[in-house]
């Protein structure tokens, strides 16, 4: 990529006024174009933030702006709309078609940084970008020395991919409303614009639902290794859901079935083919549970919980889990699929199943999440593909690449290892569009990073699990095919560290990313 020599790069270590600027483009997830001329600007005391007169949404993501900066900084950096010139501008155009739902176009010059989107999504991601080009420092909480400086000229960028998503899973181990949170902010800096959670599992069942309520009540009251466990009221869901999109995330609930189910089969005897509920479960085996597919009760069961779900749903997607069903016959689990596919259209939504929905017949318009391995059999490759050429669409997440929840090596903790150790290289060096033969690349949707939690419990394992991982497939989601390469991308990568540490994050410091302190 063009210009990212050292624009104004002290010598190392030489003293100065403060860091050296950042050069243009230096950002995860490297922006399509980058043309670096001309002066940089100096954020200052004086400087204001303008937006667009009578637009609320961009007077939104002006006030989300000035809420990063005003704390490192210490500036007053005030929002308005009444004109002026100079300064940090936000401003919508109709007419650049060429950006799309998400694109944006950062101009910096000596008088102010300009960013330019044609939906608010776009202005969102412009702040990221110039929020990442300012030095480290500013993430941090408390008063900084500056200056802030944006290097001068022009980025224009769009993504590759409208699906960029990170999964947590919130049954093996329940996560907090703040946590889920924090989570979003740490997914928002890196251009993911979608949440999935996984919200029902053996182990626990994370969500209200007022017609069942011993789902959240009983079902969801332990976890992985018999801890409490907890469940989101829907007032808490919704505070999920809002917050996600205060951040230009659409969240993509999951509900797992007809696998995955001890919880809800432990709250409800009838929904066991037997009529006995078994005990809750804390362990971490998967493929045990199966909902009784024979029984008309199961599709009233799951009926209540797609309507109520959707309902709690703005955004398009429902995703209904399917994988591992290892105690449901193939005949059975494809007439449940059958049944069921067509609830979520009847609420509105769009089906998502994990790959194994292409052993049965997928839904007009439905996802899968492809998460099999490199080495995963040609036949099951083929039938994904088959599927793919037929019109489902495909999220990628495969395990032995993009797996938050494997271990980076044998000496790191926690971690699963199932899929193969996952080192930083690993999860960035590959091609979605090439990933699976016989796909077409139109039905590649994206791409999406899943956080299983059998062995994560604390905010702390998120941290370290997720980065500086989540940047890959943040990166794979975002940039042109034609920017990919290992050698700039752990440059770029490298130069994240002192920005992650800066906002509290205890990352993996992986000996294959030459870090750096700022
Ligand atoms: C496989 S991926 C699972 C999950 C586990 C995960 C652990 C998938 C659809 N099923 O149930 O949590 O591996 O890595």
């Amino acid at each position: 990529m063009a210009g990212l020599a050292g624009v104004g790069a002290a010598p190392p270590g030489a003293p100065g006024p403060g860091p050296a600027v950042r050069p243009l483009g230096e950002v995860v997830p490297v922006p399509a174009s980058v043309r670096p001329s001309g002066a940089p600007y100096t954020i200052t005391a004086r400087t204001r933030i303008h937006v667009d007169h009578g637009a609320p949404e961009v007077r939104r993501i002006g006030a989300y702006l000035a809420s990063l900066l005003r704390p490192a900084t210490g500036y007053a950096l005030p929002v308005t709309d009444d004109g002026g010139k100079g300064g940090i501008r936000l401003r919508l155009s109709h007419r650049e078609k060429a950006l799309g739902p998400e694109g944006y176009r950062l101009r910096s010059g000596r008088l102010g940084v300009t960013i330019t989107a044609r939906a608010p999504a776009g202005l969102f991601h412009g702040v990221q970008t110039l929020r990442q080009q300012l030095p480290a420092a500013v993430e941090r909480d408390s008063r900084q020395a500056g200056p802030w400086t944006v290097a001068g000229g022009t980025i224009t960028d769009v993504p590759r991919y409208g699906y960029r998503g990170a999964m947590l899973d919130v049954s093996r181990h329940f996560f907090t409303v703040a946590q889920v949170k924090r989570w979003i902010d740490q997914l928002a800096l890196y251009k993911i614009n979608k949440l999935h959670l996984h919200l029902s599992d053996d182990q626990g069942w994370r969500i209200a639902i007022d017609s069942w309520p011993r789902l959240a009540a009983y079902g969801g009251s332990t976890q992985v290794g018999g801890g409490p466990g907890g469940h989101y009221t829907k007032a808490q869901y919704r505070e999920i859901v809002s917050y996600a999109a205060s951040r230009h995330l659409e969240v993509v609930p999951e509900i797992d079935m007809p696998g995955h189910t001890n919880a809800a089969l432990a709250s409800y005897a009838e929904l066991n083919c037997d009529g006995v509920a078994p005990p809750l479960y804390t362990g971490t085996a998967v493929g045990f549970s199966s909902l009784c597919v024979d029984k008309p009760v199961t599709y009233d069961f799951v009926e209540d919980v797609i309507r109520e779900l959707a309902a709690l749903t703005p955004g398009r997607y429902l995703h209904i889990g399917g994988d591992e069903a290892h105690s449901t016959s193939h005949a059975d689990y494809v007439a449940f699929m059958d049944r069921v596919q067509p609830v979520v259209a009847k609420y509105g939504k769009t089906v998502v199943g994990w790959h194994q929905l292409t052993g049965a017949d997928p839904a007009k318009g439905a996802l899968a999440q492809y998460w099999g391995l490199d080495r995963t059999g040609d036949a099951e490759k083929a039938k994904v593909a088959a599927a793919a050429r037929n019109g489902t669409g495909l999220i990628l997440s495969p395990a032995d690449r993009l797996y938050l929840d494997m271990k980076y090596s044998e000496k790191t903790e926690p971690g699963l290892s199932w899929a193969g150790y996952v080192e930083v290289r690993r999860s960035y060096d590959w091609d979605p569009a090439a990933y699976l033969p016989g796909v077409p690349a139109s039905a590649v949707a994206g791409v999406e990073a899943p956080l299983w939690t059998e062995t994560v419990s604390t905010g702390a394992h998120i941290d370290r699990m997720a980065f500086p991982r989540l940047l890959s497939a943040a990166e794979l989601g975002w940039s042109p095919a034609a920017s990919h390469g290992w050698e700039a991308y752990r440059e770029r990568l490298a130069a994240q560290g002192p920005r992650l540490a800066a906002l509290g994050i205890d990352f993996h410091r992986s000996p294959q990313v030459p870090w750096r302190t700022e």
